[in-house]
């Protein structure tokens, strides 16, 4: 019986980890489980009705037992949810600066990824092993969830808002993508497979435009095209300009509308006197629900997009608006 496996492979940093942590946890139940019920057969059968065990010099109470039953289930308590949670906020938390973004839009059913060079895959996900990744992932329609066992990530993907996700894999190879969060009819075939290969094999991939066969050479397919579809910031300027954000917004801030430029990460000050760090989800919702938060300084002149934009464009425009840094050539240029 050597096909029974009691873990899926570790193929993360976060995996062995995981495991510890998991195997950690079963033993003290285990122990506890164990130790509870050997105590309680042994005293009942022991002092059952009619058995002769000497019942002298019973105690009503033990200072030293209470104590200890008290602070020995507190410290392994207290130890754990330490130890559970910072481990728990590096998985969720923010991801490293060198990590490579890749976008997730769920379905029913299907999984649809979007690469920063443009390529686009269908319940398969391509990745360099031994580089952060981060994903930014939303749902076109219910919660779903994606889950890649090897890695030990899984993590809600809810309709109209962002959530992040981050993992190294470590170990090239073909691994499982569940949606593990019950969405419909089909939920059991939103499945895919994620590829993790040799960062060699990962440039000639990305260089391929993704039409490379994993296991193929470069040079064995014969067809290499050179990457076709635009990458996502370029499809997020077309786009841009296409539905005339620039009419209102452009190199520097003016009546009309703010710039983008700079934008990403910044505190934004809003008519009400609060302020707001100016992430992924602010400029989504900025786009869809202008009115939700309005621009201290500026009158809420902006039209709605909501309902006029799939998930894909909105991430394909918060990509460009990402892109836009303000360099000093832009700064020196917007000087009157
Ligand atoms: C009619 C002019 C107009 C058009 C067209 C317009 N916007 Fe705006 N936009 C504004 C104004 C004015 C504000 C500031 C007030 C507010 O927050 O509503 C704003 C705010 C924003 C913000 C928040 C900016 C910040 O500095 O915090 C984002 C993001 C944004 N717009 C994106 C877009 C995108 C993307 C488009 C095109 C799909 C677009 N806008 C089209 C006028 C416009
Ligand atoms: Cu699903």
């Amino acid at each position: 019986m050597s096909g029974i496996q009691l873990l899926p492979e570790r193929a993360s940093e976060f995996a062995q980890r995981v495991d510890v942590l998991f195997l950690f946890l079963a033993t003290v139940t285990v122990f506890f489980t164990l130790l509870i019920a050997v105590l309680v057969i042994f005293f009942a059968l022991r002092y059952r009705k009619g058995s002769n065990a000497s019942r002298a010099g019973a105690k009503d109470t033990d200072l030293r037992l209470e104590i200890g039953w008290s602070l020995i289930p507190l410290s392994l308590g207290l130890f754990t949810f330490v130890w559970a949670s910072r481990l728990y906020g590096e998985v969720y938390g923010p991801a490293p600066e060198n990590a490579l973004e890749i976008f997730v839009i769920g379905k029913q059913w299907m999984w649809h990824i979007q690469h920063p060079s443009g390529i686009r895959e269908n319940n398969q996900l391509h990745i360099p092993a031994g580089r952060p990744v981060k994903l930014t992932m939303i749902s076109q329609d219910v919660i779903h969830s994606f889950y890649i066992p090897a890695f030990r990530i899984k993590r809600d993907v809810l309709p109209g808002k962002y959530s992040t996700v981050w993992f190294t894999p470590t170990k090239p190879g073909k691994y499982h993508l569940f949606c593990a969060e019950y969405c419909g009819t089909q939920h059991s075939r939103m499945v895919g497979t994620v590829y993790v290969l040799e960062p060699a094999e990962y440039e000639r991939w990305l260089a391929s435009g993704g039409e490379m066969r994993v296991g193929e050479t470069a040079s064995g397919t014969g067809t290499v095209a050179g990457v076709a579809t635009a990458s996502l910031v370029q499809a997020g300027e077309k786009l841009y300009n296409q539905l005339r954000c620039n009419a209102c917004h452009g190199l520097k801030d003016d009546q009309r509308g703010p710039t983008h430029y700079g934008l990403f990460g910044k505190k934004v000050k809003l008519r009400d006197g609060t302020t707001v760090v100016a992430d992924e989800a602010y400029i989504r919702e900025s786009i869809l629900r202008p009115t939700a938060k309005v621009v201290d300084g500026y009158e809420p002149i902006m039209p709605s997009y909501e309902g006029l934009l799939s998930e894909e464009r909105l991430l394909q425009l918060v990509a460009y608006i990402k892109s836009l840094q303000k360099t000093e050539k832009q700064v020196a240029e917007v000087k009157p």
